[in-house]
């Protein structure tokens, strides 16, 4: 299809997608394939005008706090499973209050409460609860809660105390790869706690993983499985590999990069909030997700911050280039800029 396209059909294929039109199986095969970078040039300038009708040169900015880096949980993908022999660490509420006032008036959007599944607050969830409560109370900015597959009452109270997003991704929506990632961990429990999420008036992302043995049939079926979810935001990530864990020798050259994906995600969700997560590819690789069409981006880590990212592809470097101002000097060199603090609530429409 869009291999023969030129400019002026490019530009139609991008207003049938505002006008409503929905890819079919075949439409995303077609496009999955794409190889060359002309086609996939092409692609990302569709993607592009897509992006530029709704949102314009604007990008939200998200704070990433990963406050604890305990989990029980094994994800074969992930440096902070269990099994892995690593150094943790669990923030304080005075610690995380400290992290909230030096965050003030920076210029974030939200900030993402991120932990792995820390034992600590699954058996008191009522910590977890409280921490929502002081940092609303601290920043009066809207959270994004990123604490893994958290029992509905737990979901409900963290809601009325401030939180506004969840985020839980699937990572993929075939079954057997989904066993394969997230070992011994229940496909329908994450879909249900992200639907009641959804219910309860969260605003709510969904994401998959791609280099970690998605084929184009099984990447088919997990943009298809978002879909299901009715999402607010949805997500791509390349699978980085991991020091110690089951697939730390994993190692695929994959035609499904990250960007063809966050495009093809951008013609199927138009209107969503797409990430361009520095946790994979730092600033540099921030303009490429952006040029492709990502419209927030995720994983800045607050001032002087030595917290984790979770794939983090900077944990060996030295100097670490993930600030909000590094972040917002090279959107304004690409023409962008950090959209208002309205914009972004009117998005939420869920906002209070
Ligand atoms: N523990 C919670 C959970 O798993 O839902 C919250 C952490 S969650 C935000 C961590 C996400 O980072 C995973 O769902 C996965 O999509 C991504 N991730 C983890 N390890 C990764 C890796 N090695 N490469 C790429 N993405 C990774
Ligand atoms: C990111 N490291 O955006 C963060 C994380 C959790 N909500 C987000 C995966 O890349
Ligand atoms: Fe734990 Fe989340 Fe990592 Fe899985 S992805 S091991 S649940 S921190």
């Amino acid at each position: 299809m869009i291999q023969k396209m030129a400019l002026e059909e490019l530009d139609r294929f991008g207003e049938k997608i505002i006008e409503g039109f929905q890819l079919s199986d075949n439409d995303l095969r077609a496009l999955l394939s794409l190889e060359s970078e002309e086609d996939l040039e092409k692609l990302y300038y569709v993607a592009r005008k897509v992006r530029n009708h709704y949102f314009g040169n604007r990008v939200f900015l998200n704070c990433f706090i990963y406050f604890s880096t305990h989990c029980k949980n094994q994800c074969a993908f992930c440096y902070y499973n269990c099994k892995n022999e690593i150094n943790r660490y669990r923030l304080t509420r005075n610690e995380i209050k400290e992290i909230c006032k030096a965050l003030k008036g920076a210029g974030f959007h939200m900030v993402d409460l991120t932990m792995g599944e820390d034992p600590y607050f699954y058996e008191e969830p009522e910590r977890f609860v409280d921490l929502v409560q002081m940092v609303k109370e601290e920043l009066r900015l809207p959270i994004m809660i990123s604490p893994g597959v958290m029992d509905n009452t737990t979901l409900l109270k963290a809601r009325e105390k401030g939180a506004n997003f969840f985020a839980l991704y699937q990572e993929t929506y075939d079954m057997e790869l989904y066993q394969r990632l997230r070992v011994g961990q229940s496909f329908e429990g994450r879909v249900n706690a992200r639907r009641f999420a959804k219910e309860q008036g969260y605003c709510v992302e969904d994401g998959i993983l791609t280099g970690v043995g998605n084929d184009i049939e099984s990447t088919i079926l997990s943009l298809r499985g978002m879909k299901t979810n009715n999402p607010d935001m949805v997500r791509v990530m390349t699978f980085l590999p991991q020091e110690g864990t089951p697939l730390s020798g994993f190692r695929e050259q994959s035609n499904l990069s990250e960007l063809k994906i966050i495009s093809i995600l951008r013609l199927m969700f138009p209107e969503c909030l797409i990430p361009a997560s520095l946790d994979l590819e730092g600033i540099d690789g921030m303009v490429h997700r952006l040029n492709a069409v990502a419209n927030i981006v995720t994983s800045i880590l607050p001032p002087d911050s030595r917290l984790e990212g979770v794939a983090n592809y900077d944990r060996d470097l030295e100097e670490r280039d993930r600030d909000i101002l590094s972040v917002v000097k090279r959107l304004e060199s690409m023409g962008m800029e950090p959209a208002q603090q309205a914009e972004f609530e009117a998005f939420l429409g869920c906002y209070n």
